[in-house]
């Protein structure tokens, strides 16, 4: 363990904790926690900086659904065990419209591919656990983190913890911190370039202890907008309704809630539809939004530091992972090998991944919602666009193929 800290004094008469470490990692959510991870199964020591508490990291109820390159990497960051146990594998998703349900089938459409349903929570407690039990150096509960001096070859984090200022010291910093984190905002506005579109809806989801509908998730296109039916477990529920982006969450009841699910579904999912307490709920923004480049010198943005895809495509969270997957990579060809190709080959490979989900994710959210403006004429040719995805091989096994996570480029 490279970690090593000593006491110095500050230019302004103060005093600094410094630490010194190879990889300095601003967030402690999914792609921190998997990056340090994967370093550490392989020699290469990290620390990760985190704004937030351990509980409250935990307790986010996010992503849902596992790709299977994402199942892979937990599996080889050793932490797979109790998804593969608790976990749902799926074989398909059922679209929903003019009031009936059809099946599209991973299985068959993309020669035997399937997807996990194994919540982002279970996973960051899964690899929190195993952090824990190695001895990892996690900081919670830091405050005034800032990253500097990534275009040298000494890039630093500063943060401040108990009252005490602290310096980490590493060769690389990895900006896990999310789309409002610090690591994105600290590159000059003239060095990268911001890609965005905020959809005129957002979603409200729902925790309830109640069994899912369907053994499938249902995506939902109906007159009233769009509804996403998955789940947890055998008996506990995820649900989300598309909602105004302005939406007030006291707005909406239970019992209106509940009212609106019903009435989004197809008559068998709405008589299988059985109301219970709501254990969390929250409303999301839409948006697709990508940074170019991800490199700034020896800082790497990571997940969503760098991109945001609408939920509809389930690739957030998968997306992240394919970062980590080639980052973490890189650094051991760094470190291992003196190579730097993969380094220097990062954002272009990670790009090239993140554009061809944000593509899927836009089409598939474009397809299944209802937009405010639409015209009668749109409302003819989204639904003609859904006849064609689920009365075609064409049309389903490009959504299959997509859904289920593209190959990786290297
Ligand atoms: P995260 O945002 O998860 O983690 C970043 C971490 O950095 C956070 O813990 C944050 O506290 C910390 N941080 C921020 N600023 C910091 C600072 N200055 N200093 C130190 N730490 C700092 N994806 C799906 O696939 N399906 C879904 O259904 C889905 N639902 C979502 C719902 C919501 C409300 C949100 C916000 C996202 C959702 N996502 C979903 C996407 C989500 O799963 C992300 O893709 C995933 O969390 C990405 O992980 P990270 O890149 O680690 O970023
Ligand atoms: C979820 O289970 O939270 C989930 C599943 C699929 C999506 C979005 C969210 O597209």
């Amino acid at each position: 363990m490279l970690f090593r800290s000593k006491l110095i004094p500050t230019p302004n008469g103060t005093q600094a904790m410094i630490h010194k470490t190879q990889i300095g990692i601003v967030g402690a959510g999914p792609s921190g926690l998997l990056l340090s991870r994967l370093l550490a199964l392989q020699g290469i020591d990290s620390i990760v900086v985190e704004r937030q508490s351990r509980a409250y990291v935990e307790g986010r109820i996010r992503a849902g659904v596992l790709e299977q390159g994402t199942m892979d990497l937990l599996d080889e960051a050793q932490v797979g065990e109790r998804m593969h146990t608790e976990g749902l594998l799926h074989v398909g998703v059922d679209l929903c419209f003019n009031g009936k349900r059809h099946a599209i089938d991973f299985v068959d459409l993309t020669g035997g591919k399937t997807v996990m349903v194994y919540g982002q929570t279970e996973v960051t407690k899964d690899l929190n656990n195993a952090l824990d039990a190695a001895g990892a150096q996690i900081v919670y509960e830091a405050e005034a983190v800032t990253v500097d001096g990534f275009d040298s070859d000494q890039p630093f984090i500063r943060y401040r913890k108990d009252g005490e200022a602290h310096e980490i010291q590493c060769d690389y910093i990895a900006g896990c911190d999310g789309f409002h984190g610090v690591s994105r905002r600290s590159i000059p506005a003239e060095r990268i370039q911001l890609f965005e579109r905020v959809y005129p809806f957002a979603w409200l989801g729902i925790l309830a202890e109640t069994p899912p509908v369907s053994d499938e998730l249902i995506y939902a296109n109906s007159d009233r907008g769009f509804a996403l039916f998955s789940m947890r477990s055998k008996t506990l529920s995820r649900l989300y309704i598309q909602c105004a982006p302005d939406e007030e969450i006291d707005e909406w009841s239970d019992e209106r809630i509940w009212e609106e699910l019903a009435h989004r579904l197809d008559e068998e999912g709405a008589n299988k539809l059985t109301p219970a307490p709501l254990l969390e709920k929250s409303i999301t923004p839409m948006r697709s939004f990508v940074a170019e480049p991800m490199r700034f010198g020896n800082m790497f943005l990571v997940g969503d530091a760098a991109h945001i895809v609408p939920p509809t495509g389930a690739k957030g969270l998968n997306l992240a992972a394919a970062d980590v997957r080639y980052l973490s990579r890189a650094l051991v060809d760094h470190y291992k090998k003196a190579d730097d190709g993969r380094l220097d080959r990062y954002s272009d490979t990670c790009l090239r991944r993140i554009w061809k989900a944000q593509r899927f994710s836009w089409w598939l959210t474009t397809l299944m919602h209802r937009f405010p403006e639409a015209s009668p004429f749109e409302r003819r040719t989204q639904l003609a666009e859904l006849d064609f995805v689920t009365s075609t091989e064409t049309g389903a096994r490009s959504l299959a193929e997509n859904y289920v996570g593209l190959p990786f480029d290297d």
